[in-house]
Parts: C-alpha cells; sequence; structure tokens
C-alpha cells in the first residue's frame, strides 16, 4: 500500500533542482526559441501571502509549458526591496529597514524554494543591493544627461505623518495611500521625470501590445489626450491676456461666464482692490484643503466666488464675469475656462446655483435639454457660424481665432511629468552633488554607486533624513574638487521597479546595466503577469523606461511586456482578506500540510484566474485527494511493470475499454493544450486531468498495461505545470524520464474524431432542437436522448404522443396530439 508523501516527493525533487541548477539558462545564442517569462516581483515585507502563491503559480505554469514546448524559458526571480512600509515598520520597531527587508527576503526565498517554483536563480538580487542601485543611478544620469530627469520647484502633496512628498496616484481622496492621514499642499524643489513628452507614443503603442483591455483602458483615461483649441480672453479693464483650454471652441458664442481656479497665481491679484477681496481670499483658503477627487467629483453643489472682474470674449466682444471657483483644476490646461452653460454641465451647474445666462448655441432638436452635449447646427453664435454642423463650425472658429491670433489648435495630457523625489532614507540615492562653484554636478560614473549610508535615526523630519548625515552630505564637488553636498532626497521605488526586468537579462554584469546583445536577445518580456493594482503607475513608468532608453539607443524594445495577464484576488467568504477584518490566510500552513503541489494545483483549480476566487479548505482536500489517487496508481501501475517503461507510440487499432481509455488520455492532451496554449484555463486543464485519472481507475482492470501505463504517464505529464513534483515522481517511476525534459504530448486528433452527428428534433414536424448523436447510436437510444431536452419536453409534455419516426443520423420527430 502506497502512501503520498507530498514533503517527502517535493524535498527529493527540489534537491535535485538545485543540485542541477534545472532552471538556468545561459544568455549565449544556440538557435533555440526563447520566451521571457515574468511575474511582477515581490515587496518584501513580512512574509508571502495567497496574491503570491496566485502569481507564482500562474506564471510557473506558463513557464514550465513553453519549455515542454521547445523553448528557452527566462524565468528570474528578485525583491523590489526599497520603500516606505520597511522603513514605517523600522521607525516603529527599531528595526534597521534593511534587516527587516533582509529577513523577508530569506523568508521568500524560502517559501519560493518550498513552492518548487521553477526559477533561474543565478540572476536574483534586490533593488537595494549597491550592485543593482549602482546602475539605477546610472540610468537616472542618462536621463538626466538628456533633460529627461530635471529639477524644479512644484506644489507637492506633502503628508505630514510620514513626512513626505506623495505622487498623485499615492494621494486617494486627499488622503495618504499609506497611513490615512490627509494630504497638504507644499512648494518643494523637486526632481521629476518628462514622461510627459513620451505621451502620444505611450498612447499609440498601446495598440501594438497583447494586454487586457481594461488595462490599456486604464492607461489610455491616465494619459488623458484632448483635442482642442486655447482661446485668448484678456481682462476688461488692464487688458491682461488669459487662455483657457477647451475642447469645444464651437461653443464660443456661448461662454457666458470665466472661471478661475483658485490657485491660479493671479486671483488674488485679480480679486484685490475690489468689494470681493475677502471673500476670494477666504474661498482660496479653504479649498486648499480639499482633495482633487472631491473637487472633480460632478455630483457635488458647485461653490464660488466673483473675482469683481470680467474678460471679454474674442468672438464677440462681449464682457462676461470672472469668477473663482474649486471645480476648475490648476495643473489641467491653463487653470482657467470659458463657461459655457448650455452645454457643459458643470458649468450648467455653476450657473443654475449663481443664477448665470445659460446661452444654448447648438441646436439639439426639439427634444434636446440643457445642458446639450451631442452635435447639430450652431444657432445665436455669428451669421458666418450659424447654421453650420458644430463640427464644421469647430474647424472654422479656430481657423478665424489662428488668424486673428486669438487662438490655436492645442492638445492636452492629464499625465504630468513624474515626480520621484523623496524625503525619505531608505532608497536609492540621487547622484547630483550641489556645488556653490558649479551647482548641479552628476556624481561621475567610475564613483557610482552613490552607497546609501547606514544612519541611526531614519526617522522623516520634514527633509530628508540623509541630510543629518553630516560625513556622507559633505562632499568634493567632480569638477573643482570644492566643498560640495550631496542631494539628499532618494528616489521613488517605481523608479526601481521600472527596469529590474531588463537587469534579470544581465543580472552579473559588472561593466554595464546590460550588454545591448544579450538584453535585446531576451526583450520584450513575453508574458508578463501581476495584479491589476499595478496597472497604471508601474506599467506606465516601466513603458517610458523602455522607450527613453531605446531613445538613447540602450536597446531595441519599444515596449517593455508584450502580453500582460491581471490575476484575480483571492478572497475568504467573498471579502478581500485584510489583517484588519482578521481573515487573513498564508500560503505556508497549507504547504505543510498538503505539499506544495496541493496549494499550488488548488489555486489555480478554483476558478478562471484572471477572476476573484474565494479559498475554501475543502475544496484543497479535494485537490490533495485527486493528487494522491493520480500518485498511487503511478505507484501501483510501476510496480506491475517492475521497471520504468518507454511511453506507448501511437496503438494499432485499440478496441473496448483500450480504445476508450485511449480515447481520454488524448482527449486530456487536447483540451489541456488548448487550454494553456495562449489562454489561461488552468481551472479547466487540471479538471481535464482530473477526469482521465478518474476513467484511469475505472478501466484499470479493464484495459492492457500498456494502455494503463499511457494514461497514468500521461496525467502525470499533464499535471506537471501545476503539481511539478508530483508529475515528476510518477512519470519517473513509470517512464524513467524527467518529465520537464520531455516534450509536450501530442493528441492524437484522429482517436478523438468520434463518428458524431446532429440529429434534428422534430415535434409535429417544427424544428424544436438538435442533438449530438454517435452514428451508431439505435433508433431507442436517440428517441431516449431526444425526449431529454427541455424544449422537447416542454412541447410533448401533457400531450399524447401517437408516434415516433425516427431516420438514424438524421432526425426524429414526435407525432403528438
Ligand atoms: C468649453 C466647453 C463647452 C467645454 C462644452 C466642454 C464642453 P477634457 O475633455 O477632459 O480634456 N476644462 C478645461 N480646463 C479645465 C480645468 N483646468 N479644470 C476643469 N475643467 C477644465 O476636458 C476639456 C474641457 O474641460 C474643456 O472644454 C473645459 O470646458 C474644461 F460644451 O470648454 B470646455
Amino acid at each position: 500500500e502506497h502512501r503520498y508523501e507530498p514533503h517527502e516527493i517535493e524535498r527529493r525533487w527540489q534537491q535535485i533542482w538545485e543540485r542541477e541548477r534545472t532552471w538556468e539558462v545561459s544568455n549565449e545564442p544556440d538557435g533555440a526559441p526563447r520566451s521571457y517569462v515574468l511575474e511582477m516581483l515581490p515587496y518584501p515585507s513580512g512574509e508571502p501571502h495567497m496574491g503570491h502563491l496566485k502569481n507564482y503559480s500562474v506564471g510557473d505554469a506558463v513557464a514550465h509549458f513553453r519549455r515542454r514546448n521547445g523553448m528557452k524559458v527566462l524565468h528570474p526571480m528578485g525583491y523590489d526591496a526599497f520603500g516606505l512600509p520597511a522603513e514605517n515598520n523600522a521607525i516603529k520597531t527599531g528595526k534597521h529597514p534593511r534587516v527587516a527587508t533582509e529577513e523577508s527576503i530569506a523568508s521568500f526565498q524560502r517559501q519560493f524554494r518550498s513552492w518548487g517554483i521553477s526559477i533561474d536563480w543565478s540572476r536574483e538580487f534586490g533593488t537595494h543591493e549597491p550592485r543593482y542601485y549602482r546602475w539605477t543611478q546610472w540610468i537616472f544620469l542618462q536621463l538626466f544627461e538628456r533633460g529627461l530627469a530635471y529639477r524644479k520647484e512644484a506644489a507637492v502633496n506633502w503628508c505630514p505623518k510620514d513626512a513626505t512628498v506623495l505622487a498623485n496616484e499615492q494621494v486617494i481622496d486627499g488622503h495618504c495611500e499609506r497611513c490615512g492621514t490627509a494630504v497638504e499642499l507644499r512648494q518643494l524643489e523637486q526632481w521629476f521625470f518628462r514622461i510627459t513628452d513620451y505621451a502620444d507614443r505611450l498612447l499609440d503603442d498601446l495598440d501594438t501590445i497583447d494586454w487586457p483591455q481594461n488595462v490599456v483602458t486604464m492607461q489610455r483615461n491616465w494619459i488623458g489626450r484632448s483635442e482642442g483649441a486655447e482661446v485668448t480672453f484678456s481682462e476688461a479693464e488692464t487688458g491682461r491676456e488669459y487662455s483657457v483650454f477647451t475642447t469645444r471652441p464651437d461653443t464660443l458664442f456661448g461662454a457666458t461666464f470665466f472661471v478661475m481656479a483658485p490657485e491660479h497665481p493671479d486671483v488674488l491679484k485679480l480679486a484685490a482692490g475690489t468689494e470681493h477681496e475677502s471673500a476670494v481670499r477666504e474661498y482660496v483658503n479653504k479649498v486648499l484643503t480639499e482633495s482633487k477627487e472631491e473637487r472633480a467629483d460632478t455630483d457635488r453643489k458647485k461653490t464660488g466666488v466673483p473675482l469683481g472682474r470680467s474678460v471679454v470674449n474674442p468672438v464677440n466682444g462681449e464682457k462676461i464675469p470672472m469668477y473663482v471657483a474649486d471645480y476648475v483644476l490648476m495643473e489641467y490646461g491653463t487653470g482657467a475656462i470659458m463657461a459655457v452653460p448650455g452645454h457643459d454641465e458643470r458649468d450648467f451647474d455653476f450657473a443654475t446655483e449663481f443664477g448665470l445666462e445659460i446661452r444654448q448655441v447648438v441646436d439639439g432638436g426639439e427634444d434636446a435639454e440643457l445642458p446639450y452635449s451631442g452635435n447639430g447646427p450652431l444657432i445665436n453664435s455669428a451669421p458666418e457660424f450659424d447654421g453650420l454642423g458644430n463640427r464644421d463650425a469647430l474647424e472654422k472658429i479656430v481657423d478665424w481665432l489662428d488668424r486673428e491670433g486669438k487662438g490655436h489648435r492645442s492638445i492636452n495630457y492629464r499625465l504630468r511629468d513624474w515626480l520621484l523625489s523623496r524625503q525619505r532614507y531608505w532608497g536609492c540615492p540621487i547622484p547630483i552633488v550641489y556645488c556653490d562653484e558649479h551647482g548641479m554636478v552628476p556624481v561621475p560614473e567610475d564613483q557610482l554607486p552613490v552607497e546609501l549610508p547606514d544612519i541611526e535615526d531614519y526617522a522623516p523630519q520634514g527633509k530628508s533624513p540623509l541630510a543629518a548625515a553630516e560625513d556622507w552630505v559633505n562632499t568634493e564637488c567632480p569638477i573643482c574638487g570644492g566643498p560640495a553636498r550631496r542631494e539628499t532626497d532618494t528616489m521613488d521605488t517605481f523608479v526601481d521597479s521600472s527596469w529590474y526586468y531588463l537587469r534579470y537579462t544581465d543580472a552579473n554584469n559588472d561593466d554595464a546595466a546590460w550588454d545591448k546583445k544579450v538584453l535585446d536577445s531576451w526583450t520584450p518580456v513575453d508574458q508578463y503577469v501581476g495584479g491589476v493594482e499595478h496597472a497604471i503607475l508601474h506599467l506606465m513608468y516601466a513603458r517610458f523606461f523602455v522607450k527613453a532608453l531605446a531613445d538613447l539607443d540602450l536597446l531595441s524594445a519599444q515596449e517593455p511586456f508584450k502580453a500582460l495577464f491581471t490575476q484575480g484576488m483571492i478572497t475568504r467568504d467573498g471579502a478581500k482578506m485584510s489583517k484588519s477584518k482578521g481573515n487573513m490566510i498564508s500560503p505556508a500552513p497549507y504547504v505543510e500540510r498538503y505539499g506544495a503541489d496541493t496549494a499550488r494545483s488548488y489555486i489555480l483549480f478554483i476558478g478562471p484566474p484572471d477572476q476573484d476566487a474565494d479559498w475554501n479548505d475543502e475544496g484543497v482536500e479535494g485537490v490533495h485527494r485527486f493528487l494522491a489517487r493520480l500518485w498511487r496508481l503511478g505507484m501501483d501501475v510501476a510496480d506491475g511493470l517492475g521497471a520504468p517503461q518507454p511511453l506507448l507510440g501511437p496503438l494499432e487499432a485499440p478496441e473496448g475499454d483500450d480504445l476508450e481509455l485511449m480515447r481520454k488520455a488524448h482527449w486530456a492532451i487536447d483540451k489541456v493544450t488548448n487550454d494553456m496554449a495562449g489562454r489561461f484555463a488552468f481551472n479547466t486543464a487540471i479538471s481535464a486531468v482530473m477526469e482521465l485519472v478518474n476513467e484511469a481507475y475505472r478501466r484499470r482492470e479493464a484495459v492492457s498495461s500498456g494502455t494503463l501505463h499511457f494514461a497514468t504517464a500521461t496525467a502525470a505529464s499533464l499535471i506537471f505545470p501545476f503539481a511539478p513534483h508530483t508529475a515528476a515522481d510518477v512519470f519517473e517511476k513509470l517512464t524513467g524520464d524527467r518529465v520537464w525534459e520531455t516534450p509536450w504530448p501530442d493528441a492524437d486528433l484522429s482517436l478523438l474524431e468520434r463518428d458524431v452527428v446532429q440529429v434534428v428534433v422534430q415535434v409535429n414536424g417544427k424544428l424544436r432542437d438538435r442533438v449530438e448523436a454517435s452514428t451508431t447510436a439505435s433508433k431507442e437510444e436517440l428517441e431516449a436522448l431526444a425526449r431529454s431536452r427541455p424544449n422537447v419536453l416542454a412541447h410533448i409534455d401533457g400531450k399524447q404522443v401517437v408516434k415516433v419516426i425516427v431516420v438514424p443520423s438524421k432526425l426524429v420527430n414526435f407525432v403528438v396530439r
């Protein structure tokens, strides 16, 4: 009696893979087709969770499948090791972030090994290691030299609790994403990457990659390209010009007021000396505490105050009143708008609230209600434009503005430059020094890396904690040797993760970030796998890096990730797992209890992996029983054989049970192959193998030993991408071969071509259904089959069947009364 002992099995195979470095691939060209399969690198904080198990189980299945289809697969691993959580934890516990991070990395390494993930460990690194961030700094300098990294004073989101600058996307509803504290605005000198230079390419190239539609849409919206015009209005008394960005210059004659963002630098100047001055001041101060999301919310009651001034509309000379209102944002367009309440909802709400004129200038037909945003002929505008279709009028009006010097076509993006500096300790130092004589000076390449010093007090103080490390800060100017100070800000961790997948291709290169030929031979990543929470920022930043580096001729790809798969979450009782809900489960106890093969197979079995799925302990048991049955069957068959045997070739005219089991085996090969080739239908692939194993058990006494051997070894071979240890064990016992060195099996499709035909089912001569049936089915079988169909039943139920006409392979007709 064989007992399935997953731990022994798993340890044994893991040792073999480790000893033989099975999953390492060389960069040497050898003609084999290559595939780069990558899961997003983990953020090492604490222990791996279920999301990690799912992520790496998906990626590993893809990697194994591709290898056995003849590809040389690069499947590396690393750690996104810098960042706030480690640092905040350090401040709380007194444990240095490096120590805490490295402990966590050790735990990830242990668990990845215990899961048997097929990783090329020779390329592993943490982004906090100087041998990695030396090149992060080098890339920064390449971008700096090309003007793609620059410094400017900017109003930044400041978290008073974390005492750091936050990127816009780290501000959720006006609060810090990490600690929930209300975010403030501050003016600081900050470093930026000029990602906006790439807006159009980032948009256009979305068409060249195979990504989920929702991710593409999120990228598109984040870039937010709008075509329109800039139109210049002038203040009635001073003649000072203010331009607006509008997507609807066709509605210019419907502009009945003008609105400025509260942050607009001229707002207070304009109101000065008017009766509204103090109201404006008060309003502006109040708005500064609101979040962007609140302000952009169209459902909110509109607020604002008059500036006591007016501007002149360039198309008709009309004077319209100026307001300041929070629904106009400073970061978009010019920070001022022409308001067209007849056709814009926000303007309409504002006009209604403040009793301002609402003028319709596009005719929407009889049923159109204001605000009307559709197309139609212009009305109430000017004789030369009235009656023209508004799209047509738009072009003509912009042409006119252009000729008069009062406006021009313009394109606006929502995308902002990437603010990358952080006033924090645990990050990659920015390799810049400041010299009184020479100003901002890049650290010469041969002095990289600028190492992050080990300091005692890394708690934030409003400026970077590095500023207090006097020994480190004070340095020499690389140009004159005079006294200079180091930049004390560190880089956003998104910088580290924007290029790690490039470094994997040449991870041990000490002379360069990578060798271009080597990098080009692997990139772009063929299949990237990760969480949809990275759908915007990480992916956008990585895409920007690749494009910028391609422009510097450092690589050839235009996109980092050719195909992307985003996995769904693992939930418990339908709820997201979280520490606060107390419903967290981690993979380790399951791996300890059932083995990694069970945990991995189960997490892929619970449902389509792109969807959320509920973890259920009974389901785990079920998968465990299946693997145990397969393994025991394998051992029994091996016992019967005495010695391993090569896999059976095509059978000559099998019959009866042999034929049925061979058919099932080839059906499973076909099914699993189709579920995996270009798809991620692992759940149905696994259940096909379960069916095969059931069929083998059912027919084990009736079939020849060769057939049973083939069916069992095939089940092992097919389950290998999900349960590699158990599969390797069974396959080796049966065949003497290593399953990962065995090519993926081919289905013999001729066995699958069962002679099935479509049989028409009628009731009183009317078509009610079609059924599939074997050409050899008897008249009785066909009638029974036809009677089982709901739509047929519905038409014969309660009636008397007076006659049944059956034409084999063609038709069943019930005559009823
Ligand atoms: C007049 C108008 C008439 C507009 C109309 C729309 C409809 P998208 O498409 O997102 O680019 N706008 C411009 N700058 C703004 C700012 N800083 N804050 C808030 N709103 C701003 O939006 C462009 C439109 O949003 C612009 O076109 C402008 O309103 C408004 F029937 O101008 B429109």
